[in-house]
Order: structure tokens, then sequence, then C-alpha cells
């Protein structure tokens, strides 16, 4: 076993000895290994999927001795660690991103082609890892990868499900939801750590207990689960560090077998036992919707008390009190999901560590901070206090404690304002009592962040209006950022390269501010043309991938208009549809000779809709009407294409992104809190079609309004536009568009009845017909813009350079020196 490494040069040596070699030829011998070892195949027979498997193992090989450096050398130095709680990670594919952040891409697609193999069609085998839902979950994912590089002593803990997001498979254009089965054909990624498991306890009693003259409360559990950790590393790029996310899956319990066995019935007693594995099988598809469900709550404590186990058992390793716990020790929440740590933290400080109230209360604030993802007070979770009681009722029982203390307190700043205090309460009175977690969190956290500056506004204005007076210096925000590493070095590696000759260096993936070196070049006419020729390969890609999913051939030569994201009204891709039936009515009625002058469009739409978002699913089936219409119509050709593109999950988004032209971000303003695939989009080169609302605010402000098209009501007037909507008149051609789906022009006119009314009649919350006119004019001053490559290369060029604000490098960097307070800690090889 290796102790300590002082730093001594032959001791360093010695070890640098042992490290595994990135040269082609010893990659090949140890995939050739891994083909006839793990995969236990033939050398001379081995297919592309048991390529993939034996290469992806000669790379986990070497993420574990990163890993371990690191983590040895965490433990050595001691410094304070960040935990990163999300019960969401949209990881994606692994195998082609660790490579580029090992920096062996080159060498490992070399190794492979000598073995008669393509790396690229390698990569094609692996699944999505989709434990999360969206763009809360990607989040998480893209603040891992900026973690490991910027080398913070991170851990990230979450939920391993045995079944991550849900299949989209569409028949007749509806959405049907099958199982995500992505542990079937094994996880390379993961390394099972049988020996780390927790006991996970629930539901029974508590119960006073007088030992040493002091009274306890002890919680008699009436069920035992266990949870084991199943570690996956995450590699930085240019640095050895390798950080930790660890994911828990639950177990039966050892504890308590004779009991259960005596019974007689063994078989249904292992059975019983075996049902224990529920609890982590099954990822919510539901994107912000909460639905009190008990399964959901024992997913939360399951995943909060094994983490906070983990956590606590490895500070008590070195540290002998809890005097330096909030020093060493920061707590991420990442919205309010795994908000009962708190409650969990205090638990164990006051029950089982016999810590004294005021103390522990101190110690959990000073530890824990939390992110909000959400700009609607319905978006908040609530928790029946009924099915906390009976699944927690010790952790009911703190609540209750933290909550009087702290009304008491409130009464003795503010006086006896009754409807303040009950808004403010953690405990919501009425029919059903139900726990506030976002108040919880806001209690119980000495940082609160929301996701981008007018996000923080409207929490100030709206949300946590008087949690926001109370504690103006609580409230903050980090604009939100997506890794370049993954969406540009690894989706777009032809845009990359090209950059880094441009810039005549690859030191911007590091140090993501030396990309607006790119401005100067933007109006040079070799940049230019060898920017169009990437982009125009990586449409030809696209292009490939929808007729092989759809059998609509498109031409490379329209403009590729995309929105990919979750289907939500707010995120109005109806106003997009809208758009797309009103553009196909103007070719439609338009002189032979008109048509010669319009912009040809490939629109692509795509995105998942929870299982029982009624409106949502609806959405879906009409782009696929208007699509079967339009894409069959002889009149409008190539003029015009609509299509779908099914099960849209991360590694769709790498191939979609680098190959699109255009860009849609269209939520009413002030509904999205951020926005994160705009960023995404904006390194890429691709131009902005966006209302003014989250981070698209702050994208305008750094690359300039003429970069972009932007349009429609902004976040001010959206309130004034809702109390005068009925009154307000509807455009003619928004009538029209809406007239033409109600009277059946694209089929099922009783099933889109229910779509139309959200839009008729003043019931138009997300104001589709007063920001009409406006999305068609930014629409056609993209069509105009198009026309001039010159000026659209430019702008291409401009929003690339302009989009290093936007990385999640620096968000990362904002977190750790403003909230969390920790300091890169560099395992030195
Ligand atoms: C917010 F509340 N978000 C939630 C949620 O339950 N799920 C989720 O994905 C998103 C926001 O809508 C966002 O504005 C934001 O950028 C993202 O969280 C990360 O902060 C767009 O996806």
């Amino acid at each position: 076993r290796r102790s300590g490494f002082a730093g001594r040069a032959e001791r360093m040596f010695g070890l640098m000895d042992g490290f595994l070699k990135n040269d082609p030829w010893s990659l090949q011998k140890d995939v050739m290994h891994h083909v006839e070892y793990t995969v236990a195949r033939s050398r001379f027979s081995f297919d592309d999927f048991e390529a993939y498997l034996a290469l992806s193992h000669t790379i986990r090989d070497r993420l574990i001795e990163r890993w371990h450096d690191t983590q040895v050398y965490f433990k050595r130095k001691d410094p304070k660690r960040l935990y990163f709680l999300s019960l969401e990670f949209l990881m994606g594919r692994s195998l082609s991103n660790s490579t580029v952040n090992l920096g062996i891409k080159d060498q490992c697609a070399d190794a492979l082609n000598q073995l008669g193999f393509e790396f690229e069609q390698l990569v094609e085998q692996e699944g999505d890892a989709a434990l999360g839902n969206g763009g809360l979950a990607r989040l998480s994912a893209c603040q891992m990868d900026s973690l490991a590089t910027l080398d913070f002593p991170a851990w990230g803990y979450g939920l391993r499900y045995q079944f991550g997001l849900f299949r989209q498979v569409i028949l007749d254009g509806f959405q049907h939801e099958q199982p995500d089965y992505w542990l079937n054909f094994g996880n390379p990624w993961e390394i099972e750590r049988i020996h780390v498991s927790y006991a996970v306890k629930f539901y029974g009693a508590v119960e006073e207990e007088l030992l040493n003259g002091v009274k306890r409360k002890v919680w008699i559990p009436g069920e035992t689960v266990e949870a084991v950790a199943y570690d996956n590393p995450i590699p930085g790029y240019g640095t050895r560090n390798t950080i930790n996310l660890r994911l828990w899956a639950a177990k039966p319990s050892g504890e308590g077998d004779m009991e259960s066995y005596n019974t007689g019935d063994y078989i249904n007693a292992v059975v019983n036992r075996q049902r224990a594995e529920t609890i982590s099988s099954v990822l919510y598809p539901d994107d912000r919707s909460y639905q009190g469900k008990e399964l959901r709550l024992k997913q939360q404590y399951f995943f909060v008390t094994a983490s906070t186990q983990d956590i606590i058992r490895r500070y008590k390793d070195s540290h002998s009190n809890f005097d330096d716990f909030s020093n060493k020790v920061a707590l991420q929440l990442n919205d309010t999901h795994p908000s009962l740590a708190i409650i969990e933290v205090m638990r164990i400080l006051i029950d089982e560590e016999n810590i004294e109230w005021n103390r522990a209360w101190s110690i959990v604030c000073d530890s824990f901070s939390f992110t909000t993802h959400t700009v609607s007070p319905e978006g908040l979770e609530k928790i029946p206090a009924d099915l906390l009681g009976s699944l927690l009722p010790r952790h009911l029982e703190i609540i209750y404690e933290i909550n009087f203390l702290f009304m008491e307190e409130l009464k003795k700043k503010l006086g006896l304002n009754y409807s303040q205090l009950s808004q403010m309460s953690i405990v919501e009175e009425g029919a059903v009592k139900n726990i506030r977690m976002a108040n919880l969190s806001i209690v119980g956290c000495h940082a609160v962040n929301g996701v981008s500056r007018v996000h923080l506004e409207l929490l100030k204005k709206r949300v946590f209006k008087d949690f926001c007076e109370l504690w103006p210096q609580k409230f903050q925000y980090k604009t939100n950022g997506a890794t370049q590493r993954r969406w540009m070095v690894v989706s777009n590696p032809n845009l990359c390269g090209l950059i880094s000759k441009w810039l005549g260096t690859e030191a911007w993936i590091r140090d993501v501010d030396l990309l607006i070196g790119l401005k100067e070049f933007a109006s040079n006419t070799d940049l230019q043309h060898e920017w169009r020729m990437v982009k125009r390969v990586n449409k030809m890609r696209l292009a490939e991938y929808i007729e092989a999913i759809s059998g609509v051939k498109v031409s490379v030569d329209a403009m590729f208009d995309v929105q990919i994201k979750r289907i939500h009204e707010y995120k109005r891709q109806l106003l997009n549809l809208f758009g797309i039936i009103h553009r196909y009515d103007c070719i439609k009625n338009m002189e032979k000779s008109g048509k010669t002058k319009v912009v040809p469009r490939v629109c692509i739409i795509g995105g998942k809709a929870a299982p029982g978002y009624e409106i949502a699913k609806k959405i879906i089936k009409l782009c696929h009407a208007v699509a079967e219409t339009i894409n069959n119509d002889p009149d409008v050709g190539d003029l015009l294409k609509l299509v779908f593109i099914p099960d849209y999950n991360v590694s769709v988004a790498e191939l979609v992104i680098p190959g699109s032209d255009l860009s849609q971000h269209l939520s009413t303003a002030g509904h999205e809190a951020s926005g994160t695939g705009s960023m995404k989009f904006l390194m890429n080169g691709c131009l902005l079609l966006a209302t003014s609302d989250g981070s698209t605010i702050e994208i305008i402000e750094e690359i300039g309004n003429d970069n972009m098209f932007v349009f429609g009501a902004k976040v001010d007037e959206v309130p004034a536009l809702r109390e005068m909507k009925s009154s307000l008149k509807v455009p003619l051609q928004f009538a029209r568009v809406v007239r033409m789906v109600r009277d059946g022009y694209f089929g099922h006119k009783d099933y889109f009845e229910s779509l139309c009314k959200t839009v008729e009649n003043g019931g138009d919350f997300y104001l589709l017909g007063n920001d009409f006119m406006s999305y068609l004019e930014a629409q056609a001053a993209a069509d105009k813009t198009f026309v001039d490559q010159e000026k659209w290369t430019r702008m291409s060029i401009l929003s690339s350079a302009g989009s290093s604000r936007f990385s999640s490098d620096r968000t990362i960097q904002e977190y750790a020196e403003k909230t969390w307070n920790i300091e890169p800690c560099k395992c030195p090889f």
C-alpha cells in the first residue's frame, strides 16, 4: 500500500514508473488484454461493442489510477472539501469525454485503427447515462467536469437509478415511454464498492431514553435497508486530478435477518426483502412538479442519509471533534431535492454525537448552501407532514423544533405579523399540513443562490421576497454555465481544431477567456471560409442522422433551425409550431416568383414530455401532424421541412448542436430561471433567436443585441400584459394559424382542441399571441441575415468568441470563492 509521497524526487520517480502508459502501443496491448480477460472474447473475433468495452476498461484503469492518487492526496492535505448533493446527474456518454480529458484521444484512435476499428464508431456503442431530467441535471454534470478540471477537492453524491430517464418512442406521432435499461449491458465506468455501505432506516417511532442522567431521543426504525456505493471517476482536463461521483444503490439489509426468516416462510421472506431495491430503481420523470409520493421521499432520504453518513465518517477519520466541521466541509444542495440533509446532519449531531442544539444548528448553517432553479412558486417542493412523520418520525420532530425557534426569532424581529409569519414558516398550515422544503433550505443554509441575475431579481421581488428582506446578504446568484470540454471539444472537434489554429493555442480549453481572441478575426475571409466549411460538415452529419431516423431528406443549404429541450408550455414550442405553420401558409399562398426569395429552412424540434403532462404530449403530436403535411406537400419542396427528433438526450444534443445554424429559446420572459442550452449553441457559433429571459439577458449584454435575434415582451412587461390580456387584440396572423389547427387542417381536430384553448379567449397565459408578431419579425431578420453569408458568419464567430462567460468553469470559480470558500488542491504529478 502506498503511503504519503512526501514530495521526494526518488519516491515520485518510483511511482511514475508504475503509471500506465498512454502511447498507442501500450493502449493497444491493454485493449487486447481486456478483450481476452475482461470481456472474455477471443482476440481473433470481437465486434464493435466488445471493442468499445475493452477500450472503456482500458480507460477505466487509467481513471482508477488517477482517482486513487487524487484521493490519497486530498486525504493527506485535508483541504476544505465540497460535497455536491444532487438527485440528478445527466452525464451522457463517458468514453469520448474521458479520452479527451485524459489527453489521449488521438492515441486511442491510432491504437484502434491499427486493430481495424474506428474510434468514432466505438463511441457510438455507448448508451447515455441519463440519471436526470433536463437542465438542472445536465448542469450538475457540467459542474462536475469543471470542479475536476479546476482541481477543487470536491465529490458529487447522487442516486444510482436502475432506470434512468424513460426512452421516448414515437408511434403515429404520439409519445410513448419505455424503460431505460442502461445497466443491462454492464457499466464499465463505475466501480462497485461493496464494502462502502450504510444502513438506512425508515418508519418506526421515537422513544426517550435516559443515558447517564441525560434524556435522549432514540429512533426505533421499522424498516432498514442498505445503501451501497458505486463510484464514478470524473477526470479533469489537463490535470491529473480525478474526482468522484458516488452514487448509491439500495440493497436489502443484512440486519435483523434471523427475525424475518424465522417465520418459516423462507421464500416470501427473501422476496420481500428484495423489494428494498425498488428505492433506487427509477428516476421520477417529472421535471419541476412534485406529487408528494412516498417512494420519492424515500429516495430523497435514502440518498441523503447515505451521503451524510459517508461525509461525517470521512470527517471523523481525521478529526476528533466537530469544531472544525464547517471549515472542512461545504455541503451544496442542488435544489431542494436533497434538503432533508439539513435535518439529517442535525439529527446525527444532536442524537448521535451528543452535541447541544445551538451549536449543532450553527455547524449546520455554516456548512450548507443551496441553489434554487425555479421562478415559479408552484414549482417549490412541499411534503405532506403526515407522510414525512410516518416515514421519518424523528426528522419531523426536528423540523418542528427548527421552525419553532425560527418563528420565535422572527416574532422578535418583525413583531406579530401573522400573515408574514405564516408565509415564511417552514410548516404550511391548512387542510393538509405541508413542509416547505424551500423555506427549510433558506433557513438552514448560509447562502441561497439563483442561477442568473434576473433570477435573483425575481427571487427578491416575488418568490422569496420576505426572506430576501430578512437576510439580504444570504441571497446571491451565480449565472449557470456549460463545460466547453464536452460541448465543444468532444462534440465539435473540427471547430475546436479551427479555433486552436487561429488562436495559436489549445489553452482556451482550460482557460476559456482566451476565446475572445477570435473576435479580431471575425471578419477575416479565410477564417470565415473555414468556419463555414466546418459548419457544413457538421450539417451533413446531422442531415444523415435525420434521414436515418425519419426518412426525411434535407438539404444542407437550408438554414438548420433548432429547438431542443424539455417540452413545456412556458418554453413555448407551440409558438415555434405556430411560426412554422405561418411560414407554410405563406409559401402555399405565394406566386411562383415569390418562392425564389424564400430562405429554405429545416426546422428541428426535439424533447421529452413528462409522462403525465397532457398538453406537452399534444404539442409533440401537433409537431408530427404539421410535419406530415408540410414534408409531403409538393408546393413546398425544400423550402420548408419539419423534423421531430425522437428520444432527445445528451448524445443527441452533441450531434445536433454543432450542426445547427439557428437555435430557439422562446420562454415567456420571467419563466426560465437561467437556460443552459443557449450557452452550448453560443459556444458552437449557432445564432440565437430568443426572448430576453434568464441567462439570455446576460448573453445579450456579452455579445450585443445585433449579434442575435431578440424578440418579445420583457420580464418587467409580462405581469401587466397578463392583466390586460383579455382586452388585447390578437394579431390576425396568429388567429389564422390557431384556426387552422382548430379546424382540423392537420387532422385530429378534437384532440387538438384543448391545445388551442390554451391560447384562446384570454386564456393565453404564456402570451403567445402577444409575442407572435415580434417573433415573426425576428424570424424574418434571421432569414435576411442568412442570405448575407458574410454577416451571418461574422455573427457566428462573435457568438463563440463571446461565450466564455458561459463556461461552467466561471460558475464554479465563483461558487468556490463566494459560497463554498474552497481552494484548489492539485495532485502534484
Ligand atoms: C429547473 F426547477 N430546471 C427546475 C427543475 O425542476 N428542473 C430543471 O431542469 C432548470 C431550469 O428550468 C433552467 O432555467 C436552468 O437553466 C436549469 O434548471 C439549471 O439551473 C433551464 O433548464
